[in-house]
């Protein structure tokens, strides 16, 4: 174990831990493959990159590569001039990184074949000797060199690579929900590690270790503050608080990353002194160029605004009588000049509904309200829409809104932190969930527009387009609490730079770089987080229906609790059977907003798959699913079976004892431990539930509460 692991630090490396490799005689042979490292580039950027690569060398084979002043001296024709005193310098071959523009070299090794790998990607060469690492800006270079230390810490060291990578997504963006005074909305990994007490309050070196960590899997923008930004945070894009802003920004952006803010749609009445925030107002387009203005001339890469409006009572243009097009494209025409986005979320529905009414149903707000705005929106505008029509359930349908706007910009929004899927004290690999979304055929186009292939923009020819998601990491050491949930937050980036991953591949990259090569540990960890998103499913809310989590913190079992669920409407579960009816035909007509045969098959009571069922129709206990089960039978088994396996998760970690760094160990067994007891709960409080509603007994007799 390396120093940082005895110290009990081991989390806080996480998938850049760069472990010694465990076979020494390979290793001498490897790190002789990289005696030097040279770039002829000066900027920050490329500097990060040969920082990285000579620290993730230098401790995974015991010798770091030898800094040559220049690519030249270090790789021409009479190899590296010996005015150094270091015998490993020169002594053989070596790594060339950098843009082609400033490395002659890597001109030549490349040569013409590098059109294709536009302003991030990058191409790998290894090849008589020489490891060259080529793109057209630094930060491609600096993704480069993140990729090759990855295939080195996976056990990848061949030596001729031939690698020409580029990112499937322009726009891959991280939110943070972190509050100026240091909370995180939904946050389960401590306090924010941006602010403190009402100010913007950080450690330097914490925040490029952040930047690190999201550069390695290819992240390139971050929203640096909640959506629901209030009276302070509506100041941040005033001068009280720019200068340090910049400061954030000036770290991010020698790793790629540009830097955004959530801002508060009110922000003219709360901090501008005018009378209103009304979009078409004069002195509102004024006060906002203004604001842009002052934000660019601190910060000239400045990403954008992140607006969430008219939402959960957040202000918005509603409050005039204008739409959301109007007041994103407000915003947009100020920023417009600068190069500024504003990403608009879609996340809009009416908080209140009545048990009465029961063609009202927040699951088609999003797209009632935005898809007749399709086209009215300006280029710089993207809109960002969540994942599923509710708000990040274990399981939910796509929502129909992804791919049905031809004309518009589109993100689509994950939520890495764990709301709704067990707060990181339960163990939920979401990738898998991530997959279905992005494989899920929206039918735009007929059979060829998965959402991957909407919001990469390729579908309806669109220029931006990209991912969103909210972050899972705070100040605990280990940056998200449960170590394992760190899977979640590398995997986010890993498939936003390329959906076609499966979520297979990215558990076992990011086991072999967090714990090390040791097979043992890497196949338990990956088995472990493959299972984990089916058996957290499998005990908690039932076939798609979703919530069922007490109000307001939404942890642990509530059938009727979650805060808008008042009347049960949100399962609408009675004597007879369970589930929402959202056809056309009696229901909310939610099932008519998807496309082509989707909107047939979810409408269809046999057709629907089962996973979805209680989504999308009200069904009697003793219906049959395609399994066979009957859907109360379904009920008791899932979640007898699901605490079991919960248990068994704690069993599996348990047999990495000693195998896996001491601090990481104890706080996964800790949270494996309470999540088997809470799912009992869940196992318990559901089946209870359900058989006081149904009347109907387990048919194989266990015992109900
Ligand atoms: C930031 C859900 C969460 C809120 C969150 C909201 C959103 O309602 O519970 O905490 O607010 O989603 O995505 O805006």
């Amino acid at each position: 174990m390396n120093e940082q692991q005895q110290e009990g630090q081991a989390g806080y490396r996480a998938w850049l831990a760069y472990h010694p490799r465990m076979d020494s005689a390979a290793s001498k042979e490897e790190s002789l493959r990289y005696a030097w490292i040279a770039s002829d580039d000066r900027d920050d950027t490329v500097r990060a990159a040969i920082t990285e690569i000579v620290e993730g060398i230098g401790t995974m084979y015991g010798a770091a590569p030898r800094i040559s002043a220049t690519a030249t001296d270090a790789a021409g024709e009479n190899g590296p001039r010996d005015s150094e005193p270091n015998a490993a310098y020169g002594a053989g071959p070596g790594i060339l990184v950098g843009t082609f523009a400033a490395n002659e070299r890597l001109r030549d090794i490349f040569g013409v074949e590098v059109a294709e790998l536009g302003r991030e990607g990058f191409a790998i060469r290894a090849k008589d000797g020489v490891t060259a690492i080529g793109a057209h800006t630094p930060v491609g270079a600096l993704y480069g060199a993140f990729h090759l230390l990855r295939l080195l810490a996976t056990g990848i060291d061949e030596s001729e690579l031939e690698i020409v990578e580029r990112p499937a997504n322009k726009l891959r963006m991280i939110n943070q929900w972190d509050n100026i005074d240091g909370s995180i909305e939904r946050g389960y990994a401590g306090s924010s590690i941006f602010y403190k007490d009402d100010e913007i309050d950080f450690d330097p070196a914490r925040i490029r270790d952040y930047a690190r960590l999201l550069a390695s899997t290819g992240i390139n923008a971050i929203a640096i503050n909640n959506v629901n930004a209030h009276r302070l945070e509506s100041r941040f894009v005033t001068g009280d608080y720019l200068p340090r802003i910049a400061e954030l920004a000036a770290i991010f952006r020698v790793y790629g990353i540009r830097l955004l803010l959530s801002i508060n749609f009110a922000a003219p009445i709360e901090v501008g002194g005018l009378p209103t925030a009304d979009p078409l107002d004069a002195d509102v387009k004024r006060w906002w160029r203004e604001r842009a203005a002052d934000i660019y001339a601190a910060i000239p890469d400045f990403g954008g605004f992140l607006v969430k409006a008219d939402s959960e009572n957040r202000p918005g243009p509603f409050t005039y009588g204008r739409g959301h097009a109007e007041g994103a494209n407000m915003l947009a025409e100020a920023l417009e000049a600068h190069g500024g986005l504003v990403v608009w979320r879609c996340f809009v529905y009416n908080c209140k509904q009545d048990w009465r009414d029961r063609k009202t149903d927040r699951a088609r707000a999003a797209y009632d309200h935005f898809l007749p705005l399709d086209g009215a929106f300006r280029d710089n505008v993207v809109l960002q829409i969540k994942n599923g029509p509710m708000d990040f359930q274990v399981r939910e349908p796509v929502s129909p809104l992804l791919g049905a706007m031809e004309r518009t910009n589109q993100v689509v929004e994950f939520q890495i932190t764990q709301e709704y899927t067990g707060q990181q004290r339960h163990l939920c690999y979401l990738v898998p969930q991530w997959k279905t979304v992005l494989d899920f055929e929206t039918r735009a186009l007929g059979e060829a527009s998965p959402v991957k292939r909407v919001v990469d923009g390729s579908v309806h020819g669109r220029a931006l387009g990209g991912f969103a998601a909210v972050s899972n990491i705070g100040a605990d050491t280990n940056w998200t609490g449960h170590p394992l949930a760190q899977s979640n937050l590398y995997g986010y980036g890993r498939l936003a730079w390329n959906p076609e991953l499966s979520a297979e591949a990215i558990a076992e990259e990011w086991a072999l770089q967090t714990f090390g090569s040791n097979r043992q540990v890497a196949d338990a960890v990956v088995d472990m987080l493959m299972d984990s998103l089916d058996i957290y499913e499998s005990y908690t809310a039932p076939l798609g229906v979703g919530w069922m989590v007490n109000p307001n913190h939404h942890y642990g079992p509530n059938v009727d609790g979650y805060e808008y669920d008042k009347w049960g409407t949100y399962h609408f579960a009675d004597r007879d059977g369970v589930g929402v009816d959202r056809t056309v035909l009696s229901g909310t007509g939610y099932a008519g907003q998807y496309m082509g045969a989707n909107a047939g098959t979810y409408e269809s009571f046999a057709e629907c798959p089962d996973e979805l069922l209680l989504f999308f129709h009200h069904v009697p206990y003793g219906h049959r699913l395609k399994s066979g089960l009957t859907v109360i039978q379904h009920i008791y088994d899932t979640h007898f079976d699901g605490a079991l396996r919960a248990a068994g998760l704690a069993e599996r970690w348990a047999s990495l004892e000693g195998l896996v760094p001491a601090d990481d160990y104890d706080e996964a067994l800790a949270r494996f431990r309470e999540q088997a007891e809470h799912a009992k709960e869940w196992r318990d409080r559901i089946n209870t539930y359900f058989y006081r509603k149904s009347g109907v007994p387990d048919e194989r007799g266990r015992t109900i509460y």
